[in-house]
């Protein structure tokens, strides 16, 4: 059941139908653009990137496995320490002892514990750092041309690949696994496969007749797909195809309260939520597209996809919240029409994840100069702790996990999906990054980090499922019947490459490594292609035929990425999207008082004047199409207090498009 489309004032998906996808053809006619991925980029200030694939450096023998140094001062409790009898109160606050495990690279920069000097604590992280494990990454290397292969043969252009039936998936109609791939094939340095995907993204790839895709993912893998790749090898046409993608779901945006709708229709311009979500939006779906649009408007010189990534977090800064619902904390589903939340549902998984996700990564990508999104940050991390985070004692031989409350009956669910995994590399990077109470944090972090590392470890597979359940007097643990399959997803790995970058402890690199051969056991197709399982409980294992876009995404390249050196995506300047496309981190575009850097409507004009002059610009109609959508957000953005009268609307309308006769 579909809610209808409400009337809009952005141009609907048909009318830029006729102009948009046409023109981008014509224009590659035209100026007969060739293929090829170190073409400049048009903007004045490039990516300050290497057209070159990066290379690993040169083999070293890998090292053993680190032993775990002093333990640091922490409120959490030894992993090694026999069962005991938790106490209800144990059971629902932080644990008191320390896990074995390295301190932060800052402690130990700042030499709180122990007595080496700062410059030599220093100069043993950087050698830990520079220590690559050339062999790990040819083998994560050779998983990824095994994935592909299947890919390439099976379902090339298509969406995903059935590796069993060696059939193609059709889902978004968008090439969804090339284009999730490209920036891992090009920092594996996999050239010739990462040309031939660019260009199929040049000659192919159109938008506008895709229906029902999702915002969301679209944008964490298609937009921010195109954006990482373009942003590490200057190829144009990836670009190009992001902007179109852009400039075609900014309808998605036109609601009363300037919250997406969760689906899009491309061709017939409707946008919905479905009926089982009452006519909501998740709260990840409106809570993680910033980084995107923002990078978006920082390449094409658009302001308007920032302007509505930033109107969402206005709205979610200013709304009435719930008065039983502690600061910081966001139920799953809110309304794209009144605003307001309409579940009492928290948890730090599906549906809610990568909103808290991206309130750090948006403080990093504004160059930790947007205070608003840090204490947004700081505010989630103190309830999630305080009513999210617990000790499972006798549950799971003390470990701590996150389950997900009722904010309003108070009623707490011992489960923890896998895509919670993400936790403990998003604390991790924020005490790495200079946030708050780091000791708390780390501590938490790699307390989170071993139960996700467990969900593996205690699985006859080795492969964890979809859903951990922490069950009374249970060490292990255990999924109940309808959540033991796995996915292929990343987030345990993806943690563990953040953990090990924080702390250079070897032994996250082993339990990657551990994880990674589970999978070749488990999960490869011979012939090509991965797959994931229907139940990690079981020894004679059932596939289930499908190798999600992720896989190679990111679960292969936080693998790949675990074993190189520090030095390779260094996480002081660039941010990895929720699906591990990193975007680098401009020091120059900061956020400016209320609404992130959102250019004046002078600087706009200049941008597109000196775009439009340059060689391979785009067709006029292109640009007729393109400016009113800018000229409509700019009108939007009123709500936004950028304040514009319609004479002035209709003034720069004009000026941008060279035509008073407007579409409207
Ligand atoms: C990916 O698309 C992203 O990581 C997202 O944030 C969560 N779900 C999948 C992987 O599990």
């Amino acid at each position: 059941e579909k809610v209808a489309n409400e009337g809009s004032e952005l141009p609907t998906a048909p009318s830029m139908d006729s102009h948009l996808g046409r023109s981008r053809h014509l224009r590659k006619l035209e100026h007969g653009e060739q293929p090829t991925p170190t073409q400049p980029p048009r903007q004045s200030s490039p990516p300050h990137q290497s057209s070159q694939p990066q290379q690993s450096s040169p083999p070293q023998q890998s090292s053993p496995p680190q032993q775990a140094s002093q333990p640091q001062q922490s409120s959490l409790p030894q992993q090694s320490s026999p069962p005991q009898q938790a106490s209800p109160l144990q059971q629902s606050s932080l644990p008191q002892q320390p896990p074995q495990q390295q301190q932060p690279r800052q402690q130990r920069r700042q030499g709180r514990h122990g007595s080496h000097s700062l410059s030599d604590e220093m100069a043993a992280n950087d050698d830990a750092h520079t220590n690559a494990q050339p062999e790990r990454q040819e083998a994560v290397k050779a998983a990824f041309l095994h994935a592909w292969r299947s890919y390439e043969e099976h379902a090339w252009g298509d969406d995903e690949v059935n590796p069993l039936s060696r059939t193609s998936i059709k889902s978004f109609g968008m090439g969804l696994t090339l284009v999730d791939s490209l920036d891992t094939m090009h920092l594996m340095g996999l050239s010739s496969q990462f040309a031939a995907a660019c260009e199929w993204v040049k000659e192919e790839l159109t938008f506008g007749t895709q229906e029902d895709v999702n915002v969301f993912e679209v944008t964490i893998r298609i937009l921010g797909g195109l954006l990482s790749a373009y942003e590490l090898s200057s190829s144009t046409p990836l670009l190009d195809a992001a902007e179109e993608l852009g400039l075609r779901m900014l309808f998605a945006f036109d609601t009363p309260t300037g919250l997406p709708y969760g689906t899009i229709g491309l061709r017939s311009g409707r946008r919905y939520n479905p009926g089982w979500a009452g006519g909501a939006s998740t709260i990840a779906e409106v809570g993680t597209l910033q980084l995107e649009f923002r990078a978006l408007s920082r390449h094409t010189g658009n302001p308007a996809f920032e302007a509505v990534a930033q109107r969402i977090m206005a709205h979610l800064r200013n709304m009435r919240r719930p008065p039983a619902l502690p600061a910081g904390l966001y139920p799953t589903f809110i309304s794209p029409t009144s605003g307001q939340f309409t579940s009492q549902h928290v948890t730090l998984g599906a549906r809610a994840d990568s909103l808290y996700e991206y309130l750090l990564k948006q403080w990093l990508f504004s160059s930790k100069t947007d205070a608003r999104v840090r204490s947004m940050y700081a505010e989630s991390v103190r309830s999630i702790m305080k009513h999210l985070v617990k000790y499972g004692g006798l549950r799971c031989n003390n470990c701590s996990y996150i389950g997900s409350w009722n904010f309003y009956t108070k009623a707490y669910t011992n489960s923890m999906d896998h895509l919670v995994c993400f936790v403990p590399g998003m604390l991790a990077l924020g005490v790495q990054q200079g946030v708050l109470e780091e000791v708390e944090h780390m501590a938490v972090a790699e307390h989170l980090m071993r139960t996700c590392y467990k969900m593996y470890a205690d699985s006859p597979t080795g492969l964890a499922p979809e859903i951990a359940t922490f069950r009374n007097h249970e060490r292990a643990v255990a999924a109940e019947s309808q959540a033991r399959h796995n996915l292929l997803r990343p987030e345990t790995i993806e943690s563990l490459f953040i953990l090990w970058r924080q702390t250079a402890n070897d032994m996250y690199r082993e339990w990657g490594w551990e994880i990674f051969q589970a999978i070749e056991r488990h999960c490869k197709i011979s012939g090509g292609g991965y797959s994931g399982l229907k139940d990690v409980t079981q020894h004679g294992v059932e596939h289930n035929g499908k190798m999600e876009s992720f896989f190679t995404a990111e679960t292969l390249k936080y693998l790949w990425l675990l074993f190189s050196d520090g030095s390779v995506i260094p996480l002081e300047q660039y941010v990895f999207n929720t699906e591990a496309h990193p975007l680098k981190i401009y020091p120059e575009y900061q956020a400016g008082a209320e609404f992130g850097y959102v250019p004046e409507p002078h600087e706009v004009d200049e941008v597109y004047t000196q775009w439009m002059r340059l060689p391979g610009a785009p067709d006029k109609e292109d640009v007729r199409v393109r400016s009113m959508a800018r000229a409509q957000l700019l009108a939007k953005t009123e709500l936004l207090q950028y304040v514009r009268t319609q004479r002035q609307i209709k003034e720069l309308r004009f000026t941008l498009t060279g035509s008073a006769a407007i579409p409207r």
